[in-house]
């Protein structure tokens, strides 16, 4: 088998694997790297650029933030269509991107890395791809993202279906769904946005749902073609619209992390959304959640419960309760027929890389190593684990606000990190266990008291409660906490060879 090596390997060519190729490609003088991308190779198991936005492309996908705030500042957009862009447009996006940077001889898309072993005798990572071929780099950087891996329902029964069974995150545009009985398992972010396509044209649509989210108007629509033009015109217009949505974002972490009370006034702003657009009472009941806004992820959207209103769909509070050849059982054990079920439940956000992929030295497993609750200095190195960066690492998601902003804060402390690896000529770069240790007990000090914890079950939280997935704070306290490389809390290894 053939065996290639690299100075960087990326793991994932979503927006993070992008943003750090692009900052490699941008900084490659001072790190030593050619500048033309040789020197990094960025793996991607999918056929195309896009993470995410590649797999995720159920009707109705779209983005939950404002399209002018779900951008890299490194690549400003000026004409977004809408005020809240749908999934072939960011889609597109990215691939703009990475072509406008010129990315693209790093990327070896349609390979994913089945495995990768730390080699402390030569300071290297090993990797071996889906298709066996060998590989090694001097650092390894983890682009794969937080909502990667689908979760899979353990419904009695759901084996035995005989339809086709679809996860929104897997999505087969063969399957037909005109005319057919479709059951919807899960009323998630994914849900709500899928629901009302699927109901346009579906026979029937039975939704079965767990637990009641809180939804909010979106509030979305087209930009004018005069406001796009503006905005390419003035390139300051775009930036002001941005940075008033990031503050006018970034100001709800204060309510999210130290004031949940706060949340009760979005609440009413909710509960009025909902008596606005259910007029039947019975329904409005069974919609109506019983957990404080903001526990879970608070869900947007305008066309979500008159959707549940047509006539051709059925909500089954309760949930699914066994699937069986021809149809779906709810709560109460009736069997409602159905052609189609779709999985709308979401992802192991707890658990992003399964075992048996990374091993650091001493073949230490890194999802073992993390356990239920991962951990990681800045969401970024974990100790024990040399030349192993992380982007979208643990703590570092963030339910208010633009994830990009965090991503490219990491990046640039990555970057910081490569720059002192080449200046300084070292072999090895590993956060130091008192200083991850430190950095986690602060980080869970600040959890304690945020609205996220405050009792409802959620794809942010562990069996047992522990948040290992969100950033308490702002996107504007991220950025101040990673700008500045504190190289006390490494340790390295100097005599680097090549
Ligand atoms: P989510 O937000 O995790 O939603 C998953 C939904 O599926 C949620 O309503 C769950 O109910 C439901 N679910 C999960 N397992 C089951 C079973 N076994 N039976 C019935 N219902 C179930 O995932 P999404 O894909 O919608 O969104 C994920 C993120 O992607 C989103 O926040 C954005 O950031 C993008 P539950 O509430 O757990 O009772």
């Amino acid at each position: 088998m053939a065996e290639t090596h690299s100075e960087i390997a990326i793991l994932g060519a979503g927006f993070s694997g992008l943003a750090m190729a692009i900052a490699l490609r941008r900084a490659a003088p001072a790190l030593g790297l050619p500048a033309d991308g040789g020197g990094v190779a960025v793996f991607e198991r999918e056929p195309r650029v896009g993470g995410t936005w590649a797999v995720n492309r159920y009707p109705g996908c779209a983005c939950d933030v404002p399209s002018h705030l779900y951008s890299l500042a490194v690549a400003p957009k000026a004409d977004w269509s809408r005020a809240y862009a749908a999934q072939p447009e960011i889609l597109r996006y990215i691939e703009d991107v990475a072509r406008q940077h010129g990315v693209g001889p790093e990327l070896r898309l349609g390979c994913g890395v089945a495995s990768a072993r730390y080699d402390a005798a030569a300071g290297r990572w090993r990797l071996r791809s889906d298709h066996g071929d060998e590989h090694t780099a001097r650092v390894l950087i983890s682009a794969v993202g937080g909502l990667s891996r689908p979760k899979l329902p353990k419904i009695a029964g759901i084996d035995s279906f005989e339809g086709p069974v679809l996860h929104t995150a897997r999505w087969d545009d063969a399957v037909a769904l005109e005319g057919r009985r479709v059951a919807v398992i899960g009323t998630g972010a994914s849900a709500i946005q899928l629901v009302p396509p699927l109901a346009r044209v579906a026979r029937h649509l039975d939704l079965y749902q767990r637990t009641p989210a809180w939804i909010l108007p979106r509030h979305d629509g087209p930009i004018a073609p005069w406001v796009q033009r503006a905005m390419a015109r003035w390139p300051l217009l775009r930036r002001l619209r941005r940075e008033a949505l990031r503050w006018s974002m970034d100001a709800r972490s204060l309510a999210f992390v130290h004031m949940p009370w706060l949340m009760r006034a979005v609440e009413l702003q909710a509960l009025r959304h909902l008596r606005r657009q259910v007029p039947d009472l019975a329904l409005r009941r069974a919609l109506t959640p019983q957990y404080r806004i903001g526990c879970k992820r608070i869900l947007v959207a305008d066309d979500y419960y008159p959707a549940i209103c047509q006539p051709n769909v059925t909500l089954r509070d309760g949930g699914a309760s066994a699937i069986e050849p021809h149809g779906v059982r709810d709560h109460d054990g009736a069997l409602h027929p159905a052609d189609v079920v779709v999985l709308a439940t979401g992802f192991e956000a707890t658990k992003p890389l399964p075992e048996g992929v990374v091993f650091g030295p001493g073949e230490r497993d890194l999802a073992r190593h993390f356990g239920d609750c991962p951990r990681a200095y800045l969401g970024t190195a974990v100790a024990g684990f040399p030349n192993l960066f992380m982007l979208v690492g643990p703590n570092t998601g963030i339910g208010h606000s633009s994830l990009l902003l965090i991503i490219e804060a990491q990046v640039a402390l990555v970057t910081q990190l490569l720059r002192w690896m080449h200046d300084d000529r070292l072999r090895t770069v590993a956060v130091r266990a008192d200083a991850e240790e430190h950095y986690n007990a602060d980080l869970q000090q600040r959890l304690q008291r945020t609205v996220w914890g405050s009792g409802c079950q959620s794809w942010y939280l562990t069996a047992d409660g522990r948040n290992p997935t969100l950033w308490p704070g702002s996107t504007y306290g991220f950025e101040r906490m990673t700008a500045t490389l504190r190289r006390s809390d490494f340790t390295v290894e100097t005599g680097r060879d090549g």
